[in-house]
């Protein structure tokens, strides 16, 4: 069974099995497959037409089934590699070990944010950007830029306690946890991780930046701690509803996965620990 653990925890070599993963991943062409799946999906999902993967009630089981066929990628290259969360709650600043030369490099300059230590900067030559750009190449971050702050414990327990899963008009419109979670209302929580980091993060093509799948991966762990405290309360819309996926229907751009196959994680893996910043 696989098990996700805290990023903060990873030994170095677990940090360079996974890196080394991610450029295989690269080098072959695959990872590119999932920046354009996730760009384009991110540009033709829109809060009253069709809308599978954002804006709308499936964002988290899409997530957790894009992660899934991510993660059994990367295991084809390496069985004992698995994705890593970040748990944006404890660890919120540029000077995090996450963004260390020996794991994901930082931002390194302000001109352009273009990302110069690490596996991922330009020099080492091998991580090209080539899915959903503007001409320019190499991996952008402007990490905390203008003093954005990423989201806080009290914050995520606002939205952990939110009992209801979704609610019309089901886009980015709607009241309860999905949206409050997605961060279209409120306090907003991913929407506004993906803002602090900034760079390709910011745009339709995050997956071009690894920290997308440790960002996930904390938004599918938050999901599972709701439903741990909400155990009453599951999907919704249970029932057909134009545009949206409702419990049992298919979720492209598979044609064998519903909501309803989603929606206990521990079919699939474990976590190593209780959720950052859950508790306190
Ligand atoms: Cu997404
Ligand atoms: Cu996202």
């Amino acid at each position: 069974m696989t098990v996700r653990k805290n990023q903060a925890t990873l030994t170095s070599e677990e940090k360079r099995a996974l890196t080394n993963a991610l450029l295989e991943l690269k080098r072959t062409g695959v990872y590119d497959r999932y920046v354009a799946a996730h760009n384009n999906f991110l540009l033709s999902d829109s809060d009253f037409g069709d809308r599978v993967g954002h804006r709308s009630p499936s964002f988290l089981p899409w997530h957790r089934r894009f992660l899934l066929d991510f993660e059994a990628a990367l295991q084809k290259v390496d069985p004992k590699v698995s994705l890593p969360y970040w748990g944006w709650t404890v660890d919120r600043t540029p000077a995090s070990s996450l963004w260390a030369a020996d794991f994901l490099g930082g931002t390194n300059r302000a001109r352009d944010g273009q990302v110069l230590d690490g596996p991922f900067a330009r020099a080492g030559g091998n991580w090209a950007i080539t899915a959903g750009v503007d001409g320019r190449d190499f991996l952008r971050r402007t990490l905390g830029a203008g003093g954005a702050q990423l989201p806080t414990k009290a914050e995520v327990n606002a939205v952990l306690a939110m009992t209801v899963y979704d609610t019309a008009p089901w886009n980015s419109a709607s009241d309860g946890f999905r949206n409050h979670l997605e961060g279209w209302r409120g306090a907003n929580l991913h929407n506004r991780v993906h803002v602090w980091v900034g760079g390709h993060m910011a745009s339709a093509a995050s997956p071009n930046d690894p920290v997308f799948w440790m960002h996930h991966a904390f938004i599918d762990m938050l999901w599972a701690e709701w439903q741990r405290r909400n155990p009453k309360s599951g999907y919704q819309p249970a029932a057909r509803t134009p545009n949206v996926v409702d419990l049992r229907d298919t979720m492209r751009p598979w044609n064998d996965v519903t909501p309803a196959d989603m929606l206990d994680h521990r079919t699939f893996y474990a976590f190593d620990t209780e959720t950052p910043g859950a508790k306190g």
